[in-house]
């Protein structure tokens, strides 16, 4: 199906277009609804105006076409239901891809920042302890001295991804509850406090071709935290650069060595 009619944000994930097919028949149907009922509600207007009935019919309508109708149309609904929503749904939230073949990254929301924590080449997280926490300097609290955590790499409100390769987000969250959204990923989750929600996806177009498909040298993939979570909710933005494999890669070593050298502050 087409759905360039839609006016959709450009899709950069591979999973996007059965979102976008579904959209695009849910508006179908529902235009087909909506001009259905509304010719009705007309019909019944003229049909029925009081100078063509001045008594009123105590027997009413008799023929059935009516019922048919809601019955037509509860099966467009539950075609919609079982056919789309709920296999998508099952896709989406069931299947998550094998982790040892994923790129996990932990995304902790807060009041008002994305943080993300990678693993690292060793693909383990280090350990983390609440009295390391620094809104500054750690907002983690990532325990340097832990093996595990030498070559893990924090950021905040940027999150870097390779292109083609499935991605797994641990969604969790400080305080109260936000929402991880990236339009052009088809992707929208909850963080809930206390809770760790995975989301997983394949982006498909590097913000460098984004930026030649869409003619915009600034683009940016925009992370919009989709609940209002306070005060500052409207700066809480962040963006990611979707890389080549090779990119990527320089971009873990470079900044993995910068992390884990010893502070000269300190
Ligand atoms: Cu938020």
């Amino acid at each position: 199906m087409m759905t360039e009619w839609l006016g959709l944000p450009p899709l950069a994930a591979t999973h996007g277009a059965q979102i976008d097919n579904m959209i695009g028949w849910i508006h179908l149907f529902m235009l087909v609804l909506f001009v259905g009922w509304g010719s009705f509600f007309v019909y019944t207007l003229i049909r029925f105006r009081q100078k063509r009935n001045p008594v009123a019919d105590y027997t009413g309508v008799k023929s059935h076409n009516a019922s048919y109708l809601e019955v037509g149309v509860a099966v467009v609904e539950a075609v919609l239901l079982f056919g789309f929503a709920i296999p998508l749904w099952a896709a989406r939230i069931g299947d998550l891809p094998p982790e040892n073949e994923a790129l996990i990254v932990q995304v902790t929301g807060e009041q008002f920042a994305w943080n993300f924590h990678y693993p690292g080449a060793d693909r383990v997280f280090g350990r983390t302890d609440i009295t390391l926490l620094d809104l500054q300097s750690n907002p983690l609290g990532l325990d340097r001295s832990d093996p595990a955590a030498m070559d893990d790499i924090t950021t905040v409100n940027q999150m870097y991804l390779p292109v083609n390769r499935q991605i797994i987000l641990r969604l969790r969250s400080k305080d109260v509850i936000h929402s991880f959204g990236v339009p052009e990923f088809r992707v929208k989750q909850d963080a809930v406090p206390g809770l760790t929600i995975p989301i997983w996806f394949v982006p498909n177009v590097t913000t460098a071709e984004m930026r030649t498909q869409t003619g915009n040298p600034e683009f940016q993939y925009e992370i919009a935290c989709a609940q209002l979570c306070g005060l500052g909710h409207y700066r809480m933005r962040g963006f990611v650069t979707v890389q080549t494999a090779e990119e990527f890669q320089k971009w873990m070593e470079d900044t993995a060595a910068e992390q884990s050298a010893p502070d000269p502050f300190r």
